[in-house]
């Protein structure tokens, strides 16, 4: 089934002021949507990251799919290698570990790869999961994904969450989450105040929620004597410490220490470091993402290679709409061996590009939709308004430490602190 048209469409949508150790969360998130268009009107979505960067590279190789086989995935890999040939994407925000042109090739991949997927499953009137060889489970379980926030951004403009700095706002925010969502699994974004803060505010958490599993991820913010320090405070709290260093050697030094697993979307994000990284013992769990671990296919096959060796698997987000919900519940559940509940940051937007009612959170979880493809439908005037809110934003990449200059001028992202 041959491409006739590839329509990509970037689009920006509202997120809160949410705190990490970067800095803030501008107004707006910049996101990708691409529709491949088929023979006998068949579309397939995917989306991505909406940086300039980005979106400069897949714009190479839109020219380029016309034409293409929608089955052949291998000939779209080799299609987009040869275009972006030794091209390295990098970001300003750091917080999905380090750049090669292994991970730019596969970033750009997985957009198309996704829509191939969407495509073929209209095509053939089979859900994404049975194509990727089946669902392991019916529904994909996602956890409460807890951030310190503020209360409006600049210009004033607040949102239903409010404030959320101390750890009675914490555990507000997670009652929230999980009476709306019926999330089980609780993770707090840290890196953002003095470590014993932060660690007050997990056992806040575990009063509030005794028997939730929990764990805090501030973004390799912490000296390694740091994560040791955070892991013997929180042994028995935590089910596992998400990046609490940079690199693997400091991730390896912080886990010798602590009793519970280290997981990370940070140290380990291509394939290249997966052999380093395990012969270490760096890490117990790998948070694959689709959008840049090469696609559905490439993070399903996490599966075997953490099962093998004994490491656990789940899944990062960033700031995202339902396209790529929809892309993690089919992968989430054709993955057998996903071992914890997946991280979202769904319940911080208000907007989207589909449809509504194909993704709903029950009790934490979304069932797979069994509909083809992907099983969502585009919402041609949501996107519409979504891309015109991109284009007057006038924001090109993430950079949240420039954002927080503006609320604290002189900020430095931490990374360093006890
Ligand atoms: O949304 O601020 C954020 C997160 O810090 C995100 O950018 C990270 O990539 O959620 C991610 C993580 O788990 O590190
Ligand atoms: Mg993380």
């Amino acid at each position: 089934m041959q491409i006739q048209d590839v329509v990509l469409t970037p689009v920006a949508f509202a997120d809160p002021p949410l705190l990490n150790v970067m800095g803030v969360h501008e107004p707006f998130a910049l996101r990708s949507v691409v529709q491949v268009i088929c023979e006998d009107g068949v579309v397939g979505l995917g989306e991505s990251y909406g940086d300039a960067a980005f979106l400069g590279e897949v714009r190479k190789v839109l020219p380029r799919l016309r034409g293409h086989d929608v089955f052949d995935l291998p000939g779209l890999r080799r299609i987009v290698g040869e275009t972006l040939a030794g091209t390295v994407l990098t970001d300003e925000h750091g917080l999905i570990g380090g750049f090669s042109i292994r991970k730019t090739l596969s970033s750009v991949f997985s957009l198309f790869e996704v829509a191939c997927l969407d495509a073929q499953g209209h095509a053939l009137g089979l859900p994404v999961a049975d194509l990727l060889g089946g669902k392991a489970r019916d529904e994909v379980e996602f956890s409460a994904y807890l951030f310190y926030k503020y209360a409006a951004h600049l210009d004033g403009s607040e949102d239903s969450w409010g404030e959320i700095v101390t750890p009675e706002q914490l555990v507000g925010s997670a009652r929230r989450m999980i009476d709306e969502y019926g999330f089980r699994s609780i993770k707090l974004k840290g890196g953002v105040f003095e470590p014993r803060r932060e660690v007050e505010g997990i056992h806040a958490l575990a009063e509030a929620f005794g028997g939730h599993p929990l764990r805090i991820d501030p973004n390799a913010a912490w000296t390694p004597d740091t994560g040791i320090a955070v892991a013997k405070e929180l042994d028995g709290v935590l089910e596992y410490l998400e990046d609490p260093t940079p690199g693997i050697e400091g991730m390896a030094k912080v886990a010798g220490h602590a009793n519970m697993p280290l997981a990370t979307n940070m140290c380990v994000v291509d394939q290249g470091d997966i052999e380093p990284a395990f012969r270490a013992h760096a890490i117990g769990v790998l948070l694959s993402d689709h959008h840049f671990w090469g696609g559905m296919r490439a993070t399903q096959a996490l599966s075997v290679t953490c099962e093998s060796f004994g490491v656990g698997l789940s899944m990062h987000s960033n700031s995202h709409l339902g396209i790529s919900l929809a892309a993690m519940v089919h992968v989430a559940a054709a993955t057998p061996h996903l071992t914890y509940a997946c991280d979202t940051h769904w319940p911080w937007k208000s907007e989207d590009v589909i449809a509504p009612g194909a993704l709903e959170f029950r009790e934490g979880a979304v069932a797979v939709p069994d509909k083809p493809g992907l099983g969502i439908e585009l919402d041609p005037d949501a996107l519409a308004k979504a891309n015109e809110r991109f284009v007057r934003c006038g924001l090109t990449k993430r950079d949240d430490v420039t954002y927080m200059r503006k609320f604290e001028p002189g900020f430095e992202p931490n990374t360093a602190r006890w």
